[in-house]
């Protein structure tokens, strides 16, 4: 037995795992339809930098189609998969993220949203009909697009600032936003030796302004509330969960906070999630927003465009916490 249990943990050496916490029910819920939710997601985005989004409008057979084909994709053999990798940074890859030696419970494919670049390795995976996902991830991505581009500008009249101050760099046909599949195994064994949950996605906060995230039923999202508190935010799988990236932190001068989350691995079930990630282009000045300045208040930030936050980006470790380069001591 000690053997056995040796050997497990050998396996997952470098995996870390963390207690689960209890499900949190104070998550903001916003009604897309609701003519109050734009006073409502600034609330949100203040005190959480987090909220789920109903009544939102994107269908689900699209849903559910995309997600059937992702399926396929992970179920397929090890080697077969790792023909789409390994992600520079697209493409699959398994348990390692990033590029400086992060490792998690999960096996992903990452793709840029931009049509003629979505990598041609992972699509062509799809041996079966490589043109069906092709089609279903560009149509997932537009509807991603278009929900995002719908609650920035409701975002931005709560914000009582131009409607359009936001939406547009996502808008605008060189923004830089990317796609990403993910996939959590479940993993009974290390459960039942040590009652603790490997970390499939360690704690980071997203970089670009928005991020919209979609799961099945399976719990395992935790996001850090404002006290520092983790909690479970119970799965939902027929609503998304919106992320304040640390692009729209700066933008707001700090009112929003991007919001720190990770995904443990569930014991008993797969959890499968499809998160749409929205950047402005390569070469935006990333900076408060001078409608949202206050007379007299200063920037919290010195200027960089995106281009300068992905190069420092790419050079740090998950957890790390990524404007601090970029902040006015
Ligand atoms: C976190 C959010 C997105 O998943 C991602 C990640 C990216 C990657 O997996 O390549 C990064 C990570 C994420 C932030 C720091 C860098 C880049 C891994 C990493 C260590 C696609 C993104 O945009 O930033």
């Amino acid at each position: 037995m000690v053997v056995q249990s040796q050997l497990v943990f050998d396996h997952f050496a470098p995996i870390k795992s963390c207690k689960r916490t209890a499900l949190f029910t104070g998550i903001p819920v916003i009604n897309l339809k609701d003519p109050e939710a734009k006073i409502q997601i600034v609330k949100a985005c203040e005190d959480f930098g987090f909220f789920k989004l109903v009544n939102h409008g994107v269908s689900d057979e699209l849903i559910a189609a995309l997600e059937s084909q992702t399926l396929k994709f992970f179920h397929l053999p090890q080697s077969e998969k790792e023909k789409a990798g390994p992600p520079d940074p697209f493409g699959y890859g398994s348990k390692r993220i990033g590029p400086n030696g992060d490792v998690g419970w999960i096996e992903y494919l990452l793709l840029n949203t931009n049509p003629q670049l979505i990598s041609q390795k992972s699509i062509s995976i799809f041996h079966e009909n490589p043109e069906i996902f092709r089609c279903l991830v560009e149509e997932y991505i537009s509807a991603m697009k278009e929900m995002a581009c719908q609650v920035l500008e409701l975002m931005a009249e709560g914000l009582k600032i131009e409607k359009s101050a936001l939406s547009k760099l996502l808008k605008d046909e060189r923004s830089d936003c990317c796609f990403r599949l993910n996939h959590y195994p479940p993993c009974p064994e290390l459960e039942a030796l040590s009652g603790r949950n490997l970390i499939g996605f360690g704690e980071h906060t997203d970089p670009q302004i928005i991020s919209v995230l979609r799961s099945n039923n399976t719990t395992g999202l935790h996001i850090c509330l404002r006290d520092g508190n983790w909690v479970s935010v119970p799965p939902d799988h027929t609503s998304f969960f919106i992320n304040v990236g640390d692009s729209l932190q700066v933008m707001t001068n700090g009112r929003f906070k991007s919001v720190k989350h990770k995904v443990l691995a569930d014991p008993i079930k797969s959890r499968f999630s499809m998160i749409y990630f929205g950047g402005p282009p390569l070469n935006e000045k990333i900076a408060p927003l001078p409608s949202l300045l206050e007379e007299g208040e200063k920037s919290l930030y010195r200027e960089f465009t995106w281009w300068d936050y992905k190069s420092s980006a790419y050079k740090s470790r998950l957890a790390d916490c990524r404007l601090t380069p970029f902040e006015i001591k």
